[in-house]
């Protein structure tokens, strides 16, 4: 067995912060797939023995579980020396990036492709307004890497792939994307490193594609 297991789906951008981590460090792990289109996460199977919050990822280590992407990816960096901080003003900083994706960035982009992709809702108000929203802090994220490669400074760190974690899944996201030259620069900068994959190559995803 391989010496981590993470609970996923590749629809789950907030698992492929995850396995992007586990792939660009090289380590042995393997998918286990949770049927979330059919409302796994929300069985008391699935809160009593994985996750009490009812959520995607979990990964499995040495003897823990653990979730929260942001949480999963700290401990990540740690036990692998590898994007995590070098001193405690950096750690703050990663933290406080982290925090801005898992808020505003992330739940806002994840929230409108689950709608739009997965759920067909079509265009309503509440998609307009998480589009909006999204791409209000895709400004933000856009204007961050005007003058450095990496969301805190020269180098790549658990907050970049806490921020990439949805970006990857493109015309999925329906936000124009092509508009933020700062953040494309960035994606191509990271998809150029050796390991990178597409969430969709690396986990696996509902047969019926979803919804
Ligand atoms: N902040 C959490 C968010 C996790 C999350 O929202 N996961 C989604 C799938 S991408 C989920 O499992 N949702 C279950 C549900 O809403 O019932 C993290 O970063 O891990």
């Amino acid at each position: 067995m391989a010496d981590y297991r993470l609970w996923c789906m590749g629809e789950s951008g907030n698992a492929y912060k995850v396995a992007l981590m586990l792939e660009l460090c090289h380590l042995p792990w393997q998918p286990v797939w949770v049927d979330f289109f059919h409302g796994e996460t929300r069985t008391a199977d699935y809160r009593a023995t994985l996750n009490e919050m009812g959520e995607v990822p979990v990964l499995e280590h040495a003897g823990k579980r653990l979730s929260q992407s942001g949480v999963i990816l700290d401990y990540l960096a740690e036990v692998t020396g590898k994007f995590g901080a070098t001193n405690a003003d950096e750690q703050r900083e990663i933290w406080r990036w982290i925090l801005f994706d898992n808020h505003k960035f992330t739940a806002n982009l994840a929230t409108l492709r689950y709608l739009i992709q997965f759920a067909k809702t079509g265009e309503t108000p509440v998609t307009e307004f998480l589009r909006a929203r999204s791409i209000n802090a895709m400004k933000v994220v856009n204007h961050q890497l005007a003058d450095k490669p990496f969301i805190t400074g020269d180098r790549m760190t658990i907050a970049d792939l806490s921020m990439l974690g949805y970006l990857y899944y493109g015309d999925e996201l329906t936000v124009p994307l092509a508009d933020f030259a700062h953040i494309g620069s960035w994606m191509d900068r990271v998809k150029a490193l050796p390991g990178w994959k597409h969430p969709y190559n690396i986990m696996p995803r509902a047969p019926e594609g979803g919804g």
